[in-house]
């Protein structure tokens, strides 16, 4: 039995934690087993390392590290958590996942395609998302959202030209694989957002019962 491997995209502060709970809510209202977790972390032990890249330090990171620290978190993620998830059967909804990388390692940092499609591969072999919600938004407006919780972490220190990469990044990702990708205008206001999900749920549904 496989199970159905959703994941939630965007730049910060566009909704998907906020719409992660709102579409596991609607699948286990269906009867479906939903596992909802997030990236970097997961797992206790992912979690360390999510501490590690998020907090501002006087040290400036390396960004092979940064990349080679996503991926040692992701390893133990899925060897805890997704696969078993998806070997039963279950719905796995990741607030992020490996497009986060091409998006933020790729085209915020600058690192190759070719270096994070190799460690992509050996790190997930070939599992990949059966579907990809991104939540798309201006910069400015995902910032203002991010900046009213208060304290920043440090991708959220950087600046405008990094996050217009990040976005860019993402929305070239998403025209390559239209199949995969539901894009999604998170700028919208929240219930008109959460309509667009609710459209998307019959199809989820089908496809979680196999
Ligand atoms: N990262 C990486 O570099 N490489 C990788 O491979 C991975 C990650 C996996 C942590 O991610 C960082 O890790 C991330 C990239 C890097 N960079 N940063 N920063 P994260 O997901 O934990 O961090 P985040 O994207 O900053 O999360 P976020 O700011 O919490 O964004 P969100 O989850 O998309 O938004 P939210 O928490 O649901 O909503 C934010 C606020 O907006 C909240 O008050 C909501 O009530 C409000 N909101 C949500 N939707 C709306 C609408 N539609 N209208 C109005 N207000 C709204």
């Amino acid at each position: 039995m496989t199970g159905l491997f959703i994941t939630l995209e965007g730049p910060e502060g566009a909704g998907k934690s906020t719409n992660r709970d709102y579409l596991a809510e609607r699948l286990r209202s269906e009867g479906i087993e939903v596992v909802l977790t997030r990236e970097p972390g997961g797992t206790p032990l992912a979690e360390r390392i999510r501490e590690v890249l998020l907090a501002p330090g006087d040290e400036q990171m390396n960004p092979d590290t940064e990349l080679l620290l996503v991926f040692a978190a992701r390893a133990q993620h899925l060897a805890e958590v997704i696969r078993p998830a998806l070997a039963r059967g279950a719905v796995v909804i990741c607030d992020r996942f490996t497009d986060s990388t091409y998006a933020y390692q790729g085209g915020g940092r600058g690192l190759s395609v070719e270096r994070i499609a190799t460690l992509e591969t050996f790190v997930q072999g070939d599992l990949r998302p059966d579907l990809t919600l991104l939540f798309d938004l201006p910069v400015e407006v995902g910032m203002a959202r991010a900046s009213a919780r208060g304290r920043l972490d440090r991708f959220e220190l950087e600046g405008d030209g990094f996050f217009n990469a990040v976005r860019s990044a993402f929305l070239t990702l998403a025209k390559a694989e239209p199949a995969r990708y539901s894009l999604l205008d998170a700028a919208q206001p929240l219930a008109q957002v959460q309509q667009a999900i609710d459209a998307l749920l019959p199809e989820l549904l089908e496809r979680a019962r196999g």
